[in-house]
């Protein structure tokens, strides 16, 4: 099946909603919560509450380099780092509520087998390029090594421990062979280059089939931000794309000539989603294809606005190559949740770990899943703050949904023990409310199924308002005496409100709905039973005893949270303070003299096209006027720096980057978290001033 119709959701049969699996290398934070799982969870209960044929699918990534990284650096083996990681997680999201149908992982021999047969079969078919290229090879440890597996120094800063892919102090993106003194992270020895065979995708061979699926297909029902870096992915024309690894952690490549080679992570992993439908198949006696291969199956993946390029280009053409696949119906991803003002940071410790979150809020999921939609990054980066999660459990969630449902629990217990009243003469309010109580199903059902989460539980909570509102206009407590009739009619009506919460609340707020439901003593509900607010809960029906929906949050439970960030940024800064470089190896005075150090001054300076991190200057030495090129643009803007006089390293040799030939190097302070600093004399001294 190559072709793919556009179909309309009331068309599809089943859905299969994957979320991204997350790296086994460490616990899940606010961060993956808000992006990823908490709207994918959301999602996959509503289609569950409406009947739908839905499989939710979550896993482990446990392949990649940063992997094994940490297996090394923590003196144990990579399949050591997943174990722990894996049930850390998969125990996290249970207890967190996110209802996968399957949480696999792809160390599990059902995926090696899935993801090998799926490789095999392009290679098979001929759709894959097989091409030789020299790598960096460690003649002591004969092995391959991946970018991160290759530090030296960085030809634009000279920072002396850049990685293959990245120096991590000016942050340009480099290759391996950028490196000066290039050495084996394994071996700490000069690595040789070596031939070696890898296999590509030819991704251009499907950019036809991917301008007519996403640029003419999607273009009004993916969201901007998505559809936007497809575009603009698309546009810059696309290049072959590895996908195999010299590595030996990881799945085998499964043809002659490959040993010590793995498919690529990011080609293995979204093949997961499969393996794992697979797996739930097996475990279920169910028939798994058809929710990944028939037209009328609606696939759509949630993830994060980092995934976009392999979730709608690598993985689409991967399944289109294959031929049997259906694609992507959507892939809504979000934007990035930051942390009190600033990045979510694992390596920082700068995060709400869902693990610890667990442990210190018990029972208080739904307040976090509450926050974290409420506050998700669906079309910009968001911030979470503690202040904003207390007030919005504070004022929202304990003073309008948890009030209203106990005023009318409580009430109808006190005067009717219990047990739903009937329904007398209705008043023109009376009927305008439950007509609009009616409405809420479809008008929080449109907003979910457009992805569109934040709005949605803003609509459950306006049926929340709705009910408060109801109750504290009719004021039941002062009227009991002189007309019970009427209280019986308020209370009915307010009882099918608090059921009509139970049943849509469940997306978002299954802790909540559960409560709920126990407290109304009604079994858990269809959606589409919320649409008969007539009478959801009939006369006479025995409630159980009623409870709190939700507990204040006390002012010194968040100073507690806000002060473990603040010790959390303090020994940050500590650490990056106290990092000084360690002192090379010493030189004798004739090494230093060979360096011509001179005063000299910056006269031009602009950017240099197509890099983020580059700046082309122009110098007066006092001898010449030259060109440097200096990683230092995102510290420094052209115009503030034109006049400065610097440091240079003059007879440092000439050197070609990004086109421009770079004649010496300015001297710039760098303190270990990458800022930068110029290094100037303290008063003016003529250009070509010899520095000794
Ligand atoms: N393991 C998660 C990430 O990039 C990555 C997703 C794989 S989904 C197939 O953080
Ligand atoms: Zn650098």
């Amino acid at each position: 099946m190559n072709e793919f119709a556009q179909q309309k959701s009331k068309e599809f049969k089943r859905y299969t909603v994957t979320s991204a699996l997350p790296y086994a290398n460490g616990p899940v934070h606010i961060g993956h919560l808000a992006g990823v799982y908490v709207p994918a969870d959301i999602y996959a209960r509503y289609l569950r509450s409406k009947g739908r044929d839905i499989i939710f699918i979550g896993g482990s990534d446990e392949h990649g380099v940063p992997i094994t990284i940490k297996a090394r650096m923590e003196n144990v083996t990579p399949q050591d780092i997943v174990d722990k990681y894996h049930y850390m997680i998969k125990e996290s999201f249970e207890k967190f509520g996110i209802s996968f149908d399957v949480y696999s992982r792809t160390s599990a021999a059902i995926h090696h087998e899935t993801a090998s047969a799926f490789f095999k079969k392009l290679f098979d078919e001929g759709k894959l390029l097989e091409k030789e290229s020299e790598q960096f090879y460690d003649e002591v440890n004969n092995q391959f090594l991946a970018d991160r597996y290759i530090t030296g120094t960085c030809p634009h800063c000279s920072y002396e421990k850049a990685y293959g892919d990245q120096c991590e102090s000016c942050g340009t993106s480099l290759s391996a062979t950028d490196l000066i003194k290039p050495k084996s992270v394994l071996s700490g020895n000069k690595p040789v280059m070596k031939k070696t065979k890898h296999w590509y995708l030819p991704l251009q061979d499907y950019e036809p089939m991917l301008r007519k699926w996403i640029l003419e297909g999607h273009k009004n029902d993916w969201k901007s931000n998505v559809y936007g870096q497809c575009k603009s992915w698309i546009d810059q024309g696309l290049q072959p794309r590895a996908v195999t690894r010299d590595l030996d952690w990881g799945v085998k490549v499964p043809v002659d000539g490959a040993e010590g080679k793995v498919l690529y992570v990011w080609f293995d992993a979204p093949i997961g989603y499969i393996s794992a439908t697979r797996e739930w198949g097996k475990e279920n006696n169910r028939e798994w294809e058809s929710y990944w291969k028939s037209n009328d199956s609606k696939l759509v993946h949630f993830i994060g606005k980092d995934n976009i390029v392999f979730h709608c280009i690598i993985f689409p053409s991967m399944l289109y190559a294959e031929g049997s696949y259906i694609l992507p119906e959507n892939v809504p991803a979000n934007e990035f949740l930051n942390l009190e003002g600033d990045k979510i940071s694992t390596s920082r410790n700068w995060a709400v770990w869902l693990h610890e979150y667990l442990e210190e809020f018990p029972g208080q999921q739904d307040v976090l899943r509450y926050v974290l939609c409420a506050a998700a990054p669906e079309t910009k980066d968001n911030d979470f703050t503690w202040k904003d999660f207390q007030a919005r459990n504070n004022s929202e969630l304990l003073a309008i949904y948890g009030n209203f449902v106990n005023r009318t629990l409580v009430l109808t217990h006190k005067y009717f023990e219990g047990k739903v009243p009937g329904r007398g003469q209705l008043t023109e309010n009376d009927n305008a409310v439950i007509e609009q109580i009616a409405r809420y199903p479809q008008i929080i059902a449109n907003s979910l199924e457009s992805y569109r989460f934040r709005e949605a539980l803003g609509e459950l909570m306006n049926l929340a308002r709705l009910g408060n509102k109801y109750l504290t206009e009719n004021e039941p407590w002062k009227i009991f005496k002189t007309d019970p009739e009427r209280v019986k009619t308020i209370m009915n009506v307010s009882l099918q409100i608090c059921t009509s919460l139970a049943i849509l609340s469940e997306p978002f707020l299954p802790f909540t709905a559960e409560k709920l439901t126990n407290m109304l003593a009604i079994d858990c509900m269809k959606w589409d039973k919320a649409e008969t607010a007539e009478n959801i809960l009939k006369e006479g029906h025995v409630m159980n005893q009623p409870g709190f929906l939700f507990t204040k949050i006390e002012d010194e439970t968040i100073q507690h949270q806000i002060d473990k960030l603040v010790n959390t940024r303090k020994s940050n800064e500590d650490n990056e303070n106290s990092k000084a470089e360690p002192f090379k190896e010493d030189i004798g005075f004739d090494d230093f003299v060979k360096l011509d150090l001179r005063i000299a001054t910056i006269i031009e300076a602009e950017k240099v096209a197509k890099t983020k991190k580059l700046l082309k200057l122009t110098l007066d030495t006092g001898n010449d006027k030259r060109t440097v090129v200096s990683g230092i643009a995102e510290f420094y803007q052209p115009e503030e720096i034109k006049g400065r006089q610097v440091v240079l390293l003059a007879n440092l040799q000439p050197k070609v980057i990004k086109g421009i030939e770079s004649h010496g190097m300015i001297l710039m302070a760098s303190n270990s978290n990458g800022e930068l600093a110029f290094v100037q004399p303290d008063k003016v001294i003529n250009n070509g001033g010899l520095i000794s």
